[in-house]
């Protein structure tokens, strides 16, 4: 007797490492290709026993998950995975997977792309060479260089590691703060993120996205930074309180910040937008061609291994596997 393809609903854009690699095991449901969304989604509900998120900014939550009475497991895009309500999913016994690792060295890399056009002003340099400027004089020697700086790492997981590393190479000495210190790094340890920001003159921020670190770096940490401070965010724009950012660049209680993410994606303030003290990327941390695509394929391996009876390759902690049975 046939057995049924498990059916998976998808949403966001039906990329091809991910459409390929689930249709030889599974039923695809594109959500973007339905015309009435809702409509689509009512149809198909009943069956649907996988998500597949190939993006972060959909919203999976509580309300949203009820629809499927069969939902056995979300598979997202992304190691952040603050759009799906994780801690509901794992009430509900539903299981939520990420993207994690395959990204830390991409993300890494641009992180430190970010800070060293941040505090060398490389874009607007190029901007000013574009606009034909270089003939009346050289750009201006940068007020700020790496030479003299501590970073404070806000958050230290894999990819925190990874940046720190790098770091560590460049010769800048790195302290960090997270909720609690981490096994095996020898970096100081700040348990008062307010503390470590009076101390250093940069902050890189990479740690998840939530209600757990929303307005984490606020006008109080930034103040404490200082005059002379950088800010870097590489984690969600709910961290920093972004018009808390805006004020103290206005009024250069800060010297400036980098950002590759926003409150508001992909809409930025246009305060920041007018801004030349400030460097700012379209989230590009994991976004090179190679990153996606493991991204993209991790995405499918997870559903793969569930529907196989393997169990899920890479849960989030909040949905643990085997999950852990109430005593
Ligand atoms: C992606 C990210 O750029 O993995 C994440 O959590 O933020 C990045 O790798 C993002 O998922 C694109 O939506």
């Amino acid at each position: 007797m046939a057995v049924d393809k498990p059916e998976i609903l998808l949403i966001g854009q039906p990329k091809p490492v991910i459409v390929g690699g689930l249709e030889p095991f599974a039923a695809v449901h594109k959500l973007a290709e339905a015309k009435d969304q809702d409509a689509f989604i009512a149809d198909v509900a009943p069956r649907i026993r996988g998500i597949a998120v190939a993006y972060t900014a959909n919203k999976i939550d509580g309300a949203f998950l009820s629809r499927f009475p069969k939902i056995e497991i979300v598979s997202s895009f992304g190691v952040g995975y603050d759009h799906v309500d994780a801690k509901w999913a794992g009430g509900h016994g539903i299981v939520v997977t990420n993207t994690p690792d395959v990204l830390n060295e991409e993300v890494a890399d641009t992180a430190l792309g970010l800070l060293l056009c941040t505090v060398r002003e490389f874009p607007q340099a190029e901007r000013y060479l574009r606009a034909g400027k270089w003939p009346q004089g050289g750009y201006r020697l940068t007020p700020a260089t790496l030479r003299d700086r501590t970073v404070g790492m806000v958050g230290m997981g894999r990819i925190g590691k990874a940046i720190a590393r790098r770091l560590e190479a460049f010769g800048v000495p790195v302290v960090y703060h997270s909720r609690n210190p981490q096994a095996g790094v020898s970096y100081k340890y700040y348990p008062k993120l307010i503390d470590m920001a009076r101390d250093v003159d940069t902050l890189m921020v990479i740690v998840p996205g939530g209600a757990a670190t929303k307005n984490l770096i606020d006008a109080e940490v930034l103040k404490a930074l200082g005059p002379n401070g950088i800010l870097i965010n590489m984690a969600r724009g709910s961290v920093v309180d972004e018009p808390a950012l805006i004020k103290a660049l206005k009024e250069r209680t800060i010297m400036s910040a980098g950002l590759d993410v926003f409150v508001n994606e992909p809409q930025v303030p246009p305060e920041l937008i007018e801004m030349d003290h400030v460097v700012l990327f379209p989230h590009l941390g994991s976004g090179s061609v190679a990153t996606r695509r493991a991204m993209d394929q991790l995405v499918v391996d997870n559903l793969k291994s569930w529907f196989s009876g393997k169990g899920p390759l890479t849960p989030v902690p909040e949905t643990p596997y085997p999950s852990k049975k109430p005593a």
